[in-house]
């Protein structure tokens, strides 16, 4: 069972019968205000999106996040926020997201600074440091990947979350590195697929009037 399915199976409504479901109905509407909570607590403490950018037909966003949060905050937050932490397939891709990160406020200060989370991460009880490697969304391993030298590293026994990593002496870099999913970063990308904007809906709808203007005309 997918965590998706997971969701549906209790998200399905039954009929309250007794004094039990009604209050396993209360302690779900409760879990849901809490998640509805939780939700909003990540928008407060988020800012505006630094950079947004459209490439290949996908939205590329980076989200800077001053009290810092650990990858699975960062994935849950890219899912509220209508996409996905995102999954980069090539080179030309990095570029792109690294270009929306290459600013001082997503990186961290001191020691080998860290950028922020991306979308790949390794299942526990992976082979260490290679095995399993994986996006989110999608989860099929990578056949692209960005790592710098000596990464993954597994220094710490349990790096299984992807991040950005800044060069020994500082400088921000667009390669990777495995880092502790609880280890906090000051921000994430989110990548989402955009719906037909009200824009080109509009235009669609001016082209139809256009047509009928103009066999109206024809026909008069
Ligand atoms: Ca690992
Ligand atoms: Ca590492």
């Amino acid at each position: 069972m997918t965590g998706h399915e997971k969701f549906m199976a209790v998200s399905q409504v039954t009929p309250v019968r007794n004094m039990t479901q009604q209050k396993k109905g209360t302690e779900m509407r409760s879990t849901i205000a809490f998640i509805v909570g939780l939700s909003l607590a990540f928008s407060a403490v988020e800012q505006a999106a630094a950079e947004v950018t459209v490439w290949n037909g996908h939205r590329y966003e980076s989200v800077y996040v001053p009290n810092r949060l650990d990858w699975n905050s960062a994935n849950y937050a890219a899912i509220a926020r209508g996409g996905y932490l995102a999954t980069i397939t090539s080179e030309e891709e990095n570029q792109i997201v690294f270009s929306l990160v290459d600013s001082p406020e997503f990186w961290t200060v001191g020691g080998n600074p860290f950028g922020p989370w991306i979308g790949g991460y390794q299942p526990w009880g992976s082979p260490e440091p290679y095995g399993n490697w994986r996006w989110t969304v999608t989860d099929e391993p990578w056949s692209y990947s960005n790592w710098d030298p000596g990464e993954p590293s597994d220094t710490e026994g349990t790096e299984n979350a992807l991040s950005f990593i800044a060069r020994s002496w500082g400088a921000r870099s667009d390669k990777w590195n495995d880092l502790p999913g609880y280890f906090v970063l000051p921000g994430y990308v989110v990548e989402s697929i955009p719906e037909p904007s009200s824009a080109v809906l509009l235009g669609i709808g001016a082209v139809g009037l256009v047509a009928c203007a103009v066999q109206k005309r024809r026909r008069g």
